[in-house]
């Protein structure tokens, strides 16, 4: 059985919807390490939600990344959702940047399910190092092996503007892509152009010739 690692319905929502085969939602809230791209955050999650569920698992971290800003919010979206809000970042888009406002919805899922593929180029990151380290010290031995994490990334274009739409979820309403807000679209319509939606397409390629 394949998890897919989450604590957000809506994402839920849009996955389960693009999966073939038994997948279901694990509500599990990974240590999100720091790191300004998503790749090692989702990487590292993968492997502590393994580690937690010993099972397959599908992580995915997502973001917003607005041109003008140098990318920010990207991998601080959650937090910027949190603390600033959604109406918020575009009124702050509004005011310092122009017209087009140009953005990016970047997603990368990471899979793991400890075991023998070809992982990613680079997928490891320094707390996993040191974290395998560390666990290697503690049985009085060196270990410096972590487990194979194989990484597929979704991306799309599109602007900031100001809300419109009550679908979908978090930056939804103000993210337009060729004319339509992502919160205008049924998750179906938004799967077929999303970050998500793409990264879930090149998962499910791969995974559907890894289980044959
Ligand atoms: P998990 O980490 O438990 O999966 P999360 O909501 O914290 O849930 P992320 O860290 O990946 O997930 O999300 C970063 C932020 O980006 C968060 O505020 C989400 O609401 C938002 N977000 C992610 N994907 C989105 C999408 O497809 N449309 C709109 N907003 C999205
Ligand atoms: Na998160």
């Amino acid at each position: 059985m394949l998890r897919y690692v989450t604590t957000n319905p809506g994402k839920v929502r849009e996955a389960l919807q693009y999966l073939e085969g038994p997948v279901e939602q694990l509500d599990y809230d990974y240590t999100e390490v720091q790191a300004a791209e998503l790749g090692p955050i989702a990487a590292h999650g993968a492997r502590e939600a393994y580690r937690h569920a010993g099972e397959p698992v599908l992580v995915d971290d997502a973001g917003l990344f607005i041109d003008g800003f140098g990318g920010f919010p990207g991998p601080y979206s959650s937090y910027a959702e949190d603390t600033l809000g959604v109406e918020a970042v575009h009124r702050l888009a509004d005011r310092e940047l122009d017209d087009p406002r140009r953005a990016a919805f970047r997603c990368v899922l990471a899979y793991c399910d400890g075991g023998g593929f070809e992982a990613s180029p680079d997928p490891v990151d320094r707390d996993d190092r040191t974290a395998a380290a560390a666990r290697g010290a503690k049985r009085g031995e060196e270990e410096t092996e972590t487990l194979p994490v194989k990484l597929f990334a979704g991306t799309v274009r599109g602007r900031i503007v100001p809300p419109r739409g009550d679908g979908g979820f978090g930056y939804d309403p103000v993210f337009e892509h060729e004319g339509t807000t992502f919160a205008e679209m049924d998750s179906e319509e938004k799967n077929a152009v999303s970050h998500r939606g793409r990264a879930l397409a090149k998962f499910g390629e791969w995974f559907a010739e890894r289980t044959e």
